[in-house]
């Protein structure tokens, strides 16, 4: 995924499966050479990675339960930094949930309850 001023893209994962190897390799748009953004998976038994404007960062992670993980930012990067975070869904081990990605759409659930 790409990270810049202030979202990640893409920001909404799915078929993510209980037990999965999962990379998430990061690359850092930003053209200011004073703009590090940082990575973390909520709960994940790691901690976050720095990424400094060009670079690719990797950062392994292997889901310990079903269910919607949230991903951030973990370095202050704007007034809109609270804003750089997104969701990974984790779907039982052997469900054939595909994989797929999007960007700024919001959850399912999410979506159905606000209407
Ligand atoms: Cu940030």
């Amino acid at each position: 995924m790409t990270s810049i001023r202030s979202h990640f893209v893409p920001d909404n994962i799915e078929g993510v499966k209980l037990g999965d190897e999962v990379y998430f390799h990061v690359t850092n748009l930003e053209q200011d050479w004073d703009v590090p953004h940082g990575f973390a998976v909520k709960n994940a038994a790691n901690a976050e990675i720095l990424i400094m404007p060009g670079e690719t960062q990797t950062l392994k992670w292997i889901p310990d339960q079903v269910g919607v993980v949230p991903i951030y930012c973990t370095d202050f990067c704007s007034a809109l930094h609270q804003e750089m975070q997104g969701y990974v869904r984790v779907s039982p081990a052997g469900s054939n949930v595909p994989i797929s990605f999007s960007t700024g759409k919001k959850a399912e659930a999410d979506a159905t309850t606000s209407k």
